[in-house]
């Protein structure tokens, strides 16, 4: 129904072939939204067509991005924060990403369980992002779903991810919000949480404060803010939760609408979209020219350059700089 018609070479065709798939898609079609996503997930005929189009859609979703350690929680609580949202009749869309196979088994069935919560619901979009794509990293590819999700008039974009890699440290980077999840007692101290996450924090969660320890973790964030001040000013409240019981979630609701507030002010959200931007176009550069060189080297010779580096024929610099167009 939505497919490309493979004869279309002209904007205007393309234009004609997208505007009713955008529309259906505009007015909330989870179908259209689900091909939409798939398109640009799987990189798809037409996928930067169909960007292009809906870009001037998007800016309005609030992007809130949360990480923290495996098993810390995140989906109950993505859920739960969801359910408040609801409540304030906002739209919903949620990405679930997933880094590594191992958890993929875990995540994905989770989040069958918790679609047939909201099954009824189609104010709550829930994707699962099992593949890491081929084409463009994970970041770039969540943050091509979240444009999606943004463009199709969901108020609220949530994107959960595992708190592991520099991947994660650069999906939720694209979020207008990071919100970082600890947990007392698991080990993961703050010490070992991997600093760059902690540095992007704008709200501090401590979920299952059912548990022992929620104090001391608690403590050990006060102690590292007072070591590093953020050059915006803002300080990155710490909400206790107990996402299982729903426990702090309208709390956590609250931290996330005094953060929207400031980033209002003093054109803060403006500031750190021009960051966030920063880095995606170079991200984005960066693909582009790596596609351009793999298509322009053809398959296999990346193998047989590097034969040839190894077994010092050549040398990588002259040939990346060859490759580069540096040099003719
Ligand atoms: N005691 C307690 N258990 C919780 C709380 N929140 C979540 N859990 C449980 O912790 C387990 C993991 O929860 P998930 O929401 O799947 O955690 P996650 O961080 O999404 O896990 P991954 O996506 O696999 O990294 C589940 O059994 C939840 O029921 C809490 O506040 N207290
Ligand atoms: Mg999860």
């Amino acid at each position: 129904m939505f497919q490309f018609d493979s004869r279309c070479f002209t904007l205007n065709c393309l234009e004609r072939e997208i505007q009713p798939w955008i529309d259906s898609l505009r007015s909330g079609d989870p179908r259209a939204l689900a091909r939409a996503i798939s398109t640009v997930e799987n990189r798809a005929s037409g996928w930067s067509d169909l960007l292009k189009a809906l870009f001037p859609h998007t800016g309005k979703a609030q992007i809130i991005g949360l990480t923290g350690a495996p098993g810390a929680g995140k989906s109950t609580l993505v859920d739960q924060l969801a359910r408040v949202y609801r409540k304030q009749n906002r739209t919903v869309g949620i990405v679930a990403v997933d880094p590594t196979s191992l958890y993929i088994g875990g995540a994905i069935l989770g989040d069958r369980i918790r679609m047939q919560d909201h099954f009824a619901d189609t104010g709550i979009y829930i994707r699962s992002m099992a593949t890491r794509g081929s084409l463009g990293g994970l970041a770039r590819t969540t943050a091509d779903v979240t444009t999606v999700l943004d463009a199709s008039g969901r108020d609220v974009v949530l994107i959960e991810t595992v708190g592991v890699g520099q991947d994660e440290v650069d999906i939720v980077r694209l979020a207008n919000i990071t919100v970082v999840i600890l947990v007392p007692g698991m080990g993961d101290d703050v010490q070992t949480i991997k600093a760059g996450i902690m540095e992007i924090a704008d709200i501090f969660v401590i979920n299952k404060s059912d548990r022992e320890g929620a104090e001391r973790v608690e403590r050990e964030i006060r102690a590292l803010q007072s070591l590093a001040v953020r050059n915006d000013g803002w300080t990155p409240p710490i909400v206790k939760t107990v996402a299982s019981e729903g426990k702090g979630v309208e709390e956590l609701g609250a931290a996330v609408a005094d953060y929207e507030n400031y980033l209002q002010k003093e054109n803060r959200a403006l500031k750190k979209s021009v960051e966030n931007w920063q880095e995606r176009l170079v991200e984005m550069l960066r693909d582009a020219m790596l596609e351009k060189a793999r298509a322009h080297l053809g398959d296999g010779s990346v193998a047989r350059l590097a034969a040839e580096v190894a077994e010092h024929k050549r040398d990588p610099y002259s040939l990346i700089e060859e490759i580069a167009g540096k040099r003719s």
